[in-house]
């Protein structure tokens, strides 16, 4: 279904064109979010028949596919489902934290939306546009396959013009979030298997011929030159104008497509504004062509890492972050609104952050469009996350394919500075091997951003306590970042006091991950553990510790709030909640919120 054509632009930037609209967030649209349908079907009964043959296999899949939204044609009839009088869930949103006897289903559940089009402009292109869906999704138009999606945090889209009729339209989602050993993520994870059309769900209209994909960012080399393509696509685009305008930058150029529609982009520009997080300024962008146009908001700047340092517009800087999951401050449950990005985000912004590491999978977009605007740099997260199955061709593809889709969503935004590629995996030549492949893959999709991985730390030699990363994969990343818990699940705090590091490579270091756990309210001394006085005391002989790491640009604990995991049972403690947050999932902050917000203070 999807092809990828990889556009050398220079030697220095090349950018994927994906399949997927870009931009939708500005585009016209009509939202199909609200109240869907469901059918709860743990056996897959309206996808297989009783031989276990998938309906779908068959030219006539007949009543009993769910699909087809079948109804009894006289009284006689014999249809066993209905999804009208079957009951209401709302999209987007999780199913686990709205239906409580689904809470921790894991499974299949079928979704049904009816609706009305018109379309604005007869020969116009009509595309359902799915922000998210946790896991794997089977969609149907009026009875007819559209497609599938793996993988539960990227966007897809599948064309439906000639389909889609003005009245009684009928969308059905199946959606499927078992966990899978082959998947990505795998079965073990620490946090929970959120189900559902999580994100946004959209039908995007656009002229036959359209701004199909485009790349506007500063050349890594040269901070005075914006570089990049824009691509249309349609039946008429070859040599064709395209008019690209930055009205800041006093800026308008007429551009010509190629044959295959893609008109590069190589502007040298006088006084450039820099995006900061002291200064997050987004320039206006206007794309025109004679019959499509489109606006964004990017900020330009570089991103670098030379030696030690990691350097901001040619600045050294230093990440004072925090790592996030994708839960709702707001509405508990998985997050997606832009209410819920920005309590997070300012939350984060209160303890002094200029930097996040959206952990473990790519968040919605409103989080890095918010983090665009309000200058925070963000670590954006493929989901291979401990034990992936490396040796499998499948899971490759599928992890490589998320992530080509979450760079091909945000390769505009000034605020992500490094694609991550997976979380504590152990090494092995297997898993070498796929994460060399993803790496390679990003750089070429993508070279103006770092790469990193959360790796693990390793005893150097003998010594238990001089501590080094060993790991080959340390050789291909950009930043060597790991994740330690050095006075939780290793020792107590005070180890802290004793534990150095020898650091070989020659690169910037980050700590993606230290923390402790703690119940709000819960005190006690600073041995006692879940009290907030044990995570407090954790944190100050953590950061001791951290300042004594020569090549140090920065950290992300974890994390920054309470969230939900089924592997947290310990009753009164945890029920069912990773306890690491520095804020609790009320909202109330710990003792060791104020300790490292007083750090980032005094840092410079
Ligand atoms: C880790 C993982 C993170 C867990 C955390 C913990 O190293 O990367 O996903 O939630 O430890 O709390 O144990």
């Amino acid at each position: 279904m999807r092809f990828l054509i990889v556009f050398i632009l220079s030697c220095t930037l090349a950018f994927s064109q994906e399949n997927n609209l870009i931009n939708v967030y500005n585009r016209d649209q009509i939202s199909l979010n609200g109240d869907w349908n469901y059918i709860v079907d743990p056996y897959e009964n309206g996808f297989y028949n009783y031989r276990y043959q998938p309906f779908e296999n068959s030219a006539t899949p007949g009543k009993a596919a769910f699909f087809m939204n079948s109804k009894p044609e006289n009284e006689s009839d014999l249809v066993e489902y209905d999804f009208d009088s079957s009951d209401i869930i709302s999209v987007p949103g999780d199913w686990n934290t709205q239906k409580e006897k689904l809470f921790y289903y894991e499974g299949t559940l079928w979704y049904k939306k009816s609706f009305n089009y018109q379309k604005s402009k007869d020969d116009n292109k009509v595309f359902v546009y799915f922000d998210a869906v946790n896991y794997q999704a089977d969609v149907y138009l009026n009875g007819k396959k559209l497609g599938k999606h793996i993988g539960g945090f990227t966007p897809f889209n599948f064309e439906i013009t000639n389909l889609l009729k003005q009245k009684e339209n009928f969308l059905v989602v199946k959606v499927d979030n078992k966990r899978k050993k082959e998947g990505v993520p795998t079965l073990n994870t620490d946090w929970l298997n959120y189900g559902g059309i999580t994100r946004d769900v959209r039908l995007v209209e656009v002229p036959e011929n359209f701004v199909k994909d485009y790349v506007i960012q500063l050349n890594p080399d040269d901070n005075t030159q914006i570089k990049g393509f824009i691509t249309l696509s349609g039946k008429d685009i070859a040599k064709k104008k395209v008019e690209l305008s930055i009205p800041d930058l006093q800026l308008t150029k007429e551009l010509i497509t190629d044959e295959n529609g893609t008109a590069s982009i190589d502007i040298q520009v006088k006084n450039m504004i820099y995006w900061e997080p002291e200064h997050p300024y987004l320039h206006k962008i206007l794309i025109k062509t004679t019959t499509d146009f489109i606006e964004d908001q990017i900020g330009f700047r570089t991103i670098k890492t030379k030696g030690h340092d990691i350097l901001l517009n040619d600045k050294s800087i230093f990440l004072k972050g925090i790592c996030l999951h994708e839960e709702s401050p707001i509405n508990k449950g998985r997050g997606h609104t832009k209410e819920d990005a920005k309590q997070l985000l300012n939350w984060a912004k209160e303890l002094g952050c200029n930097y996040v590491r959206l952990a473990h999978y790519p968040h919605n977009e409103h989080m890095v469009r918010l983090a665009d605007k309000m200058g925070i740099m963000v670590w954006e997260e493929n989901p291979v996350y401990w034990t992936i199955e490396w040796e499998n061709k499948d899971t490759y593809k599928n992890a490589e394919n998320q992530l080509i889709e979450v760079i091909d969503r945000d390769k505009n935004r000034a605020s992500v500075i490094i694609w991550s590629m997976a979380n504590e995996t152990p090494t092995s030549e297997a898993r070498n091997l796929f994460l060399t492949n993803l790496a390679k893959k990003t750089k070429a999709l993508d070279p103006t951003r770092l790469i990193s991985a959360a790796l693990e730390q390793h005893d150097y030699k003998d010594s238990k306590v001089i501590r080094t990363i060993d790991d080959p994969f340390a050789e291909v990343v950009d930043i060597l970042s790991f994740n330690q818990y050095i006075g939780w699940y290793d020792g107590l705090p005070e180890k802290c006091n004793d534990i150095s590091w020898k650091i070989v490579q020659d690169k910037p270091v980050l700590i993606s991950e230290f923390g402790a756990g703690a119940k709000h309210g819960f005190h006690g001394d600073n041995l006692t553990r879940w009290s907030e006085e044990y995570q407090a005391n954790l944190y100050t002989e953590t950061l001791k510790m951290l300042d004594r790491v020569e090549q140090l640009r920065g950290f992300s604990p974890w994390i920054l709030v309470d969230f939900r995991s089924p592997r947290r049972v310990l009753p009164e403690i945890q029920d069912g909640y990773n306890r690491k947050g520095l804020i609790s999932e009320k909202g109330e902050k710990k003792e060791a919120f104020d300790v490292l917000r007083k750090y980032y203070e005094q840092k410079k």
